[in-house]
């Protein structure tokens, strides 16, 4: 302990000076007052004197650190972690915001994301010079998706000899439809000899559908319950030009099916085969679709149902996965009117609509 006295003309003042010199902690021990100076008691002056100390051995005990509750301890690590975890986002986050805003153009019209990193890492120029939504980098980014379109054929009949094409796909997607607007277009429109055939025996009135369309365009039909009966009627249609075989719509995920459709498809090896897809399945159903169905080897693909959404970046997404060849598109359940062969400078610009 350390003991010191002050001595001062007030009370306040030797209080002042003895936590002045000792600290915020000095303690007060003993005050007095008393008289100094003067001549015989007269003139003298009262002063104030107080002895104050103060415990060395508290003030060089060092801070005990309180040790952390359980709440503590969960409430830092629980920090830690987000901490972490941000760092990591951020650190995936490609400098400069016109990146990311021409991200989420993409994004935005259903084109997945890796997919669109790979567009924007392949633009042939410095996009960032462009307004997001100037017309100039969405021409960078049409022409950048335009060359995912490999190869583009419709139904090609040739001079001597004749087509056959068959249509197969998940259910409703519009196989039916489609045929019968091929059918009005080479029959009615081009005069071409065709014949229709359905092997879609498994949907009630699925044979009428077909039929009706027929019946209208003065178009032969058959049907056909087994592989060797559509053996046996392509042999006995040689005087066809084009003939064009419906199926009934399988899942992609009944493989039974699947193996029967296949059989089916490769009774005949000049068969060409096409798979037909909505544009309005999401990217990861069409993803398990084409996987599936590719075990029947198409040759060429069909999108249905444009005019039914918005957004089309599904057909990027898949172009860009497979070395898919496109053929027709559709775009309403007009017969014959509502289909189109794939026109890339048409349809690229629908994929970016909300640009
Ligand atoms: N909006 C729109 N509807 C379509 C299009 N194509 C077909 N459809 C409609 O989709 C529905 C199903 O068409 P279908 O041709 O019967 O489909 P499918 O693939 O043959 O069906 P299943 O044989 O049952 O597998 C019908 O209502 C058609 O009118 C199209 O391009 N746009
Ligand atoms: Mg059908």
């Amino acid at each position: 302990m350390k003991v010191r006295v002050f001595t001062a003309d007030s009370m306040q003042s030797a209080i002042a000076q003895a936590k002045s010199a000792l600290g915020r902690d000095a303690i007060i021990l003993h005050t007095r007052k008393f008289r100094k100076g003067g001549l015989l008691g007269f003139f003298s002056k009262e002063e104030v004197e107080v002895t104050a100390a103060v415990d060395t051995s508290i003030a060089t005990i060092p801070p005990q650190k309180a040790e952390p509750c359980v709440e503590e301890v969960a409430v830092q690590s629980e920090l830690a972690s987000m901490r972490s975890l941000l760092e990591k986002v951020i650190s995936k986050i490609p400098p400069g915001s016109e990146h990311s805003s021409v991200l989420d153009l993409l994004m935005n019209n259903d084109i997945d994301i890796q997919i669109a990193e790979q567009i924007i890492n392949d633009l042939p120029m410095d996009y960032t010079n462009f307004d997001v939504e100037s017309p100039e980098l969405k021409q960078l980014l049409i022409t950048q998706i335009q060359t995912c379109f490999k190869s583009v054929e419709g139904i090609k009949i040739p001079e001597q000899g004749r087509k056959i094409a068959a249509f197969f796909g998940p259910t409703g997607v519009g196989k039916t439809t489609t045929i019968a607007k091929l059918a009005a277009k080479f029959a009615i429109q081009e005069g071409y000899q065709i014949a229709l055939i359905t092997a879609d025996t498994y949907r009630i009135s699925a044979v009428e559908q077909l039929k009706t369309y027929s019946d209208i365009m003065g178009i032969p039909i058959h049907v056909v319950y087994a592989a060797d009966e559509l053996k046996a009627v392509l042999d006995s249609n040689q005087d066809k030009q084009l003939i064009l075989i419906d199926t009934a719509g399988r899942s992609p995920h009944n493989d039974e099916q699947l193996d029967e459709l296949t059989k089916l498809l490769h009774i005949d090896d000049v068969i060409e085969k096409y798979l037909v897809l909505s544009a309005t399945t999401k990217y990861k159903d069409a993803l398990d679709i084409v996987k599936k169905f590719s075990i029947c080897m198409p040759h060429k693909v069909i999108f249905t149902k444009i005019d039914e959404t918005r957004n089309i970046g599904t057909i990027v997404n898949l172009l860009y996965q497979f070395p898919i060849s496109l053929s027709y598109v559709t775009n309403g359940q007009n017969v014959p009117d509502d289909i189109e062969l794939v026109d890339i400078n048409r349809l690229t610009p629908l994929i970016l609509r909300d640009l």
